[in-house]
């Protein structure tokens, strides 16, 4: 007997697959609407691993329903193939990173392919071809004529290991870089800038745009980045200088509290105060800096560390009540945020209070903050709330915490009794009057930096003078060309590598043909996947980026799907090269990606997959021992696709069992495909349509698991009509398996074309129109309940639609599976949703 062989049939299929391009995006005349399903495109360090797998099976779900029905899909895929793992590569083993790159590209597409990964593969694209490159430092040229690229002298975080500039989202929250895990440190160079914070109001009021179509964490994530805050600049003048000195406060209200001042000790405002003080000031100052310049960002910002700083020996004067204010140099405040020098206000700010309490500096309340509702009384008492006892003093100085809560003024003349809000606008219409100060605004934010001093990526477009000048290579003779490799010494410096290219530096100044050099560092890799989604749109096209026609028809991305580790980096560039591209008339639109879907990883034994833990699973191996189908299927079956999945926990040997099991269903069909089915057993012609009635629903909101749970039930079904109802002849049964095999098409392509055969079809099923239930059928006798523990689906119940609550959850309790996976933990909690779902959250 003929059984289910994944290799054949995947050795069978491919072929074919390749030879009718199923994939391949309508071009000009096709009048069905369009969709622009967008995976996250892979660094080919290697060969495709377990996250791949995950990312592409749920893309390919996504496309492959629009296709279903009735859209045009445009569904690419290409390489962000430039970038530091090949250079790496390249030197530990003395090769070409080219090479390196190729190779690994020409693996996983062989891996992509088997996967039967939806993409049209003429749209394949490799950000380190100098066809895509070129774009890049075209893309480049048009922000540096708008001024949005430029150079500046600055301290920027250099991972000594990869000895490389690293942008400020590449250093992790422990100041280590996410590439080496080397510790940052930092060192002060020349360096190309993207002006990104030209855009930080629009990048952070036009998420809103995205609100319930992208992940509320990714949203947050991207807010908090950005870290818009308002307040007010205030000019402070200094004995014995003609300069004010400006400081950024979110509380203005709190001025007259202010006693002291602090500047950042690496800020060229620190320098100046102390060019004018004692030598010893001098000297404490300059031993204190080499200190604090072997600090990360990350731990001056550290709360729990103790305070340090040096007096500078100068008093600043508070323009509101004209007190002096001694002037102190301390590594918590940053010489980039704000002004890099503050008014200190110890008994409302916890960093100025413990500074204070360290240096024996006053403290002065101005806000009364005495009140159990609003205040920051450290223990509240039942008393204090009845007012049978005393409400404690709420002293700064003494508590050591600071007041930042809610109140009214005291202490500050002209303020006493205003709130915190009236108070600001006071404060602030008072400062400006007398021209002593503003409101202001600050962003975490900063320019994005986007120089390497590494080999493999695009060459800068620029050209440098003999007398410093910057001309940009003429847009007619893109693409600069990366030199060969060979001959190049790779070893990490902090000099480009291809500053050693003698013959591709040294060039004519293109305006006067005197010597000049080209400018020697590279690109960012962020930069080349900052716009490839519009690339893919006509990626041959030699004569411009992209096809403002074309964007204009099938961008941005409807859906966008990858990991969530991009969830700051890469979609912050998009979308500010979006709305860059937005203003200079490319593009209507000011979003990338009008939906993001973020998968959650693929973990092993509830740790994160890596070489040093030995607890890699192998995409190959995998592959190999189960089939394509099955790994495919068994992520989309797995939960929630923002899950993480522990791969201990799922079974691809399962999985592989349903398919073997839908794949006989279709193949015991003995009826002929124009069958009537109004004839068949109708009992299971209802499950049928209900399927086919709930699915699309399901797979919109990505309830991918509850979808092939259905099927899972829908095969049941039809294998009992088969074996002990109305027989393998029957109209419904027919019905049946090629509902099935269309819906498996989404995940398990191969069976899907295989079990589309033996039931007398062509190739391919992934064109077949989604079949529409009938809604005669669909009058409900049972529905389906979920049964979940811990967020985990355990079971489906069968239930009438009327049940009761208590009957549901008790029907649940009983069932096997609930019983087995709740084991002897202890039920916190049940929440119970009739007739659909039950949910038991267990105390682990
Ligand atoms: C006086 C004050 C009183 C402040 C008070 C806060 C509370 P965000 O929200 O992060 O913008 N600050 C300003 N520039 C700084 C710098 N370069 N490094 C470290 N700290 C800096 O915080 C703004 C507040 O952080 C500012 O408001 C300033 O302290 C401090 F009860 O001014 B505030």
């Amino acid at each position: 007997e003929e059984v289910y062989d994944f290799a054949a049939i995947q050795a069978k299929w491919q072929p074919i697959w390749e030879e009718l391009a199923p994939f391949k995006t309508s071009a000009e005349g096709d009048t069905r609407p369009r969709k622009y399903v967008l995976d996250m495109f892979p660094y080919p360090s290697g060969d495709l691993h377990m996250g791949h797998a995950e990312v592409y099976a749920l893309g390919d779900v996504v496309a492959r329903y629009w296709r279903h029905q009735g859209f045009n899909v445009l569904h690419p895929i290409g390489w962000d193939s430039f970038g530091l793992p090949a250079e790496n590569a390249a030197i530990k083993r003395g090769i070409d990173p080219r090479g390196w790159t190729y190779d690994n590209i020409a693996q996983q597409k062989k891996s992509m392919k088997l996967y039967a990964t939806s993409f049209d593969w003429d749209r394949e694209l490799h950000t380190s071809d100098p066809e895509y490159y070129k774009w890049t430092q075209w893309l480049f040229l048009q922000l540096y004529k708008k001024g949005l690229a430029y150079r500046k002298d600055s301290w920027v975080n250099w991972d000594p290991i990869d000895q490389t500039v690293l942008a400020n989202e590449q250093v992790l929250a422990d100041g280590t870089s996410d590439r080496s895990g080397a510790v940052v440190v930092k060192k002060k160079l020349t360096q190309w800038y993207f002006k990104i914070t030209d855009y930080a109001d629009r990048l952070l009021d036009d998420l809103n745009q995205l609100e319930g179509t992208w992940p509320a964490k990714v949203l947050n994530m991207q807010r908090n980045w950005i870290g818009r805050s308002i307040g007010a600049d205030v000019d402070f003048q200094v004995e014995g200088r003609t300069e004010r000195v400006t400081v950024f406060t979110t509380r203005p209200d709190t001025l007259f509290g202010a006693t002291f001042m602090v500047v950042a000790p690496d800020s060229d405002l620190a320098a100046e105060l102390v060019a004018e003080a004692t030598p010893e000031v001098q000297e404490a100052f300059q031993e204190y800096l080499v200190q604090v310049q072997r600090s990360t960002e990350i731990e001056r910002q550290a709360t729990d560390r103790p305070k340090t700083g040096v007096f500078l020996g100068r008093y600043a004067i508070n323009p509101v009540n004209g007190e002096r204010l001694p002037i102190w140099a301390a590594d918590y405040v940053l010489a980039d945020y704000g002004t890099g020098a503050i008014m200190a206000v110890p008994a409302h700010d916890q960093r100025d209070l413990d500074f204070a309490r360290a240096f024996d500096l006053p403290v002065r309340v101005v806000v009364d903050t005495n009140s159990p509702a609003t205040g920051m009384i450290p223990v509240i008492t039942q008393g204090m709330l009845d007012g049978t006892e005393e409400l404690p003093e709420l002293d700064p100085l003494s508590t050591g915490v600071a007041l930042a809560g809610e109140g009214r003024l005291i202490n500050s003349g002209p303020l006493n009794g205003l709130s915190k809000i009236t108070a600001i606008k006071r404060v602030i219409e008072q400062l400006a009057a007398d021209g002593l100060g503003r409101s202001a605004k600050n962003y975490r934010l900063r320019d994005w930096l986007v120089s390497r001093q590494r080999y493999w990526g695009a060459p800068i477009p620029i050209i440098h003078g003999a007398d410093g000048t910057e001309i940009p290579v003429p847009e007619d003779q893109l693409p600069v060309l990366l030199p060969p490799a060979e001959g190049l010494d790779l070893k990490p410096r902090g000099t480009s590598p291809l500053g050693g290219a003698t013959d591709w530096v040294n060039v004519p100044n293109p305006i006067d043909g005197t010597p000049a050099r080209r400018d020697a560092d590279t690109l960012d890799t962020f930069v080349d996947s900052s716009w490839y989604f519009l690339r893919f749109l006509n990626p041959s096209d030699d004569t411009k980026a992209f096809d403002p026609k074309e964007a204009e028809k099938w961008a941005p991305v409807d859906q966008y799907v990858g990991g969530v580790e991009h969830a700051i980096l890469h979609l912050l560039y998009a979308r500010f090269i979006t709305k860059f591209l937005f203003d200079e008339g490319y593009v209507s639109f000011t979003e990338p990606f009008t939906a993001l879907l973020n998968q959650g990883m693929v973990i092993l034994d509830g740790a994160k997959m890596s070489k040093s833990r030995g607890n890699l699973v192998y995409f190959t191996e995998e592959i190999e021992r189960h089939g394509v189908d099955a790994v495919r299927l068994t992520m989309a079956f797995a939960g929630p696709p923002e899950d993480d999945i522990d791969w201990a926990d799922v079974s691809p040997v399962g999985s592989a069992k349903f398919l073997a099991r839908a794949w006989r269903v279709a193949r015991d069909v003995t009826s002929a495909p124009d069958v009537e089915w109004k004839t068949g057993d109708v009992t299971l012609r209802r499950v049928t349509h209900r399927f086919l009635a709930d699915a699309p629903g399901l797979v919109e909101s990505f309830k991918f698991n509850v979808v092939v749970a259905r099927l899972m039930e829908l095969v049941n079904a039809t294998r009992k009509v088969i074996d002990t109802g109305a027989g393998p002849g029957d109209a419904a049964v027919r019905e049946a398996a090629e509902a099935t095999a269309m819906a498996l098409n989404l995940f398990a392509p191969y069976s899907a074309e295989d079990m589309w055969e033996h039931l007398g079809y062509e190739p391919c099923i992934a064109l077949v129109p989604w079949r529409k239930a009938e809604q005669t059928l669909l009058v409900q006798e049972s529905v389906t309940a979920v049964v979940q523990v811990d967020g985990k689906m355990r079971t489906l119940l069968e239930v009438s639609p009327k049940i009761s609550s208590e009957d549901l959850e008790k029907m649940a309790r009983d069932a096997a599976a609930v019983i087995r996976s709740i084991g002897d933990r202890e039920i916190i909690k049940v929440i119970v949703r009739v007739p659909k779902l039950v949910s038991f959250v267990t105390r682990p």
